[in-house]
C-alpha cells in the first residue's frame, strides 16, 4: 500500500465511522480522504440497494456508510409487488415511505425496484377466485392500477423505476412468465405507458442480469428499438453486474454498455456485486428458481477472506470501474447491490447458507482494502 493510500484509507476509515487507532490528528486524514460520492461527483451517481434494517434505521453502522458514501439508493426489497400489495387492493407502504424519506433528507437520487417481475409477484395478480387464469383485460387493469398508484404516490420523489424486470431469457426470447403468457409481450409497452401516466417526469427503465451475453443483449436492444418505435418512452437500461471473479467477461460488458448507449438510452449498472464463490454452473447470473444444494466445498472461505482472494476480488473491481469510467459519457449511475458483506443475498444464492464477500464494505462495514483503488481511478 502507498503513502496515498495509507492516508486515504486512513480518512476514510475515519468517515465511515472506524476508530482510529494511530494516535495521529485525524483532522487532516479526513480533509484528505473521499468518499466514493465525492470523488465520482462529476463522474455518474453511485448507489447502494438498502434492505429494512437499514431503511427503518435499526442498522446504525451500515446507515452511516450509507449517508458518507453513496448519493443514489434503490430498495431492495420493500417496493417488490408481493410486499408493496400482498392482496389485491391492500398496499403496504409503510417500508417504502421510509426508504423514500430516507432518500430525501439525505438529498439522494432515489430509484424505485420495481414495477413488473415475474418473480415475488404475489398469486392473487394472475388468477381470479377459482384459481382460474384471468382475462387480458382483468390483468391489464391490475397492472395499471399497481403501477398508477404506487408511482402516483411518490411522484416527483422518485427519480427512477425500474418498470419492468427481467423480462428477456439468456436467449433473448421473451420469458415465459405470467405476465407474457396473458399478455404476449404487451405487458411491457403497457407498463411503461402506465407509469409514464402516473408520472411524466419520472425515468423509466427495463432492468435485467447477464446483459453481457451476446443473445440476451440483442433481445434486449431488440425490446428498446421496438418501444421506441411504437413511441413508448424508456429512458434507461439496467445492468444488473452480477460478477463472479471469472464471469461476467469485461469484452462482452463493454459491447453491452456501447449497444446499449447507440440506443440513445442511459446505460446505468444497477445491482453490482462480485461472488469469489465456486459456482456450480449454470449458476451464474440471477435466476433466483436455480438453486442447489449446501455442500462445504462450495463455501470455502466461512473463517475468512485469504488475502490472494482479497486481490483477485479488488482486481475484478477497479478493471470493472475502470470500464465504468471509460464509458462514464454513457453510464449515469453505478449501484451497489447492498452496503456490507454480511446483507448481500449472495450468502445465499444459488445456495443457502454460504459466506460470500461480494460488497465494497466487510461484515463490520469496513471498507475492503481496495476501495482506496476505487477512489483512486476517479482521479
Ligand atoms: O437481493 C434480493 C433478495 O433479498 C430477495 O430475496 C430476492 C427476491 O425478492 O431479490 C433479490 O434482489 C434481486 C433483484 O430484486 C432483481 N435482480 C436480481 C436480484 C438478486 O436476486
Amino acid at each position: 500500500m502507498n503513502v496515498l493510500q495509507t492516508i486515504i484509507l486512513s480518512g476514510l476509515a475515519v468517515a465511515v465511522g472506524m476508530s482510529c487507532t494511530s494516535g495521529q490528528p485525524q483532522g487532516e486524514q479526513v480533509d484528505s480522504a473521499k468518499t466514493l460520492k465525492e470523488a465520482y461527483a462529476d463522474k455518474f451517481y453511485v448507489g447502494t440497494a438498502l434492505d429494512l434494517g437499514q431503511i427503518k434505521g435499526h442498522n446504525v453502522a451500515a446507515l452511516e456508510v450509507v449517508q458518507q458514501q453513496f448519493n443514489s439508493i434503490v430498495a431492495e426489497n420493500c417496493m417488490k409487488s408481493e410486499n408493496i400489495q400482498p392482496q389485491e387492493g391492500v398496499f403496504f407502504f409503510d417500508d417504502a415511505d421510509k426508504f423514500v424519506e430516507l432518500g430525501e433528507k439525505n438529498g439522494m437520487h432515489i430509484v424505485g425496484h420495481n414495477l413488473i417481475w415475474h418473480s415475488q409477484a404475489p398469486d392473487w395478480f394472475f388468477v381470479d377466485k377459482h384459481g382460474n387464469d384471468v382475462s387480458r383485460e382483468v390483468l391489464t387493469e391490475r397492472m395499471r392500477n399497481h403501477i398508477h398508484t404506487i408511482v402516483s404516490r411518490y411522484k416527483g420523489r422518485i427519480h427512477g423505476w425500474d418498470v419492468v424486470n427481467e423480462a428477456i431469457l439468456d436467449n433473448g426470447e421473451y420469458r415465459p412468465s405470467k405476465f407474457y403468457e396473458i399478455l404476449g409481450e404487451d405487458f411491457i409497452p403497457l407498463a411503461f405507458k402506465f407509469a409514464h401516466q402516473a408520472d411524466p417526469e419520472a425515468e423509466l427503465y427495463y432492468n435485467d442480469y447477464s446483459t453481457a451475453i451476446p443473445a440476451k443483449r440483442a433481445g434486449i436492444v431488440r425490446l428498446t428499438k421496438k418501444l421506441q418505435d411504437d413511441g413508448i418512452q424508456i429512458d434507461g437500461l439496467g445492468m444488473q453486474e452480477h460478477h463472479g471473479l471469472s464471469h461476467a467477461s469485461l469484452e462482452e460488458t463493454e459491447k453491452t454498455i456501447i449497444d446499449f448507449a447507440n440506443l440513445r438510452v442511459k446505460v446505468m449498472v444497477t445491482e453490482m456485486d462480485i461472488s469469489v464463490l465456486p459456482h456450480a454452473s449454470p449458476h451464474v447470473g440471477a435466476e433466483l428458481a436455480d438453486t442447489a444444494a449446501y455442500n462445504e466445498s462450495f463455501d470455502p472461505y466461512k473463517e475468512g477472506l485469504p488475502a490472494d482472494k482479497m486481490n483477485e476480488l479488488g482486481a475484478r473491481y477497479v478493471s470493472f470501474f475502470n470500464l465504468y469510467l471509460k464509458h462514464q459519457d454513457k453510464i449515469s449511475r453505478v449501484t451497489l447491490w447492498g452496503v456490507g458483506d454480511g446483507d448481500s443475498w449472495k450468502n445465499n444464492w444459488p445456495i443457502e447458507g454460504r459466506t460470500d464477500y461480494p460488497l465494497l464494505f466487510d461484515r463490520h462495514y469496513q471498507p475492503k482494502p481496495f476501495l482506496v483503488d476505487i477512489l483512486e481511478l476517479a482521479n
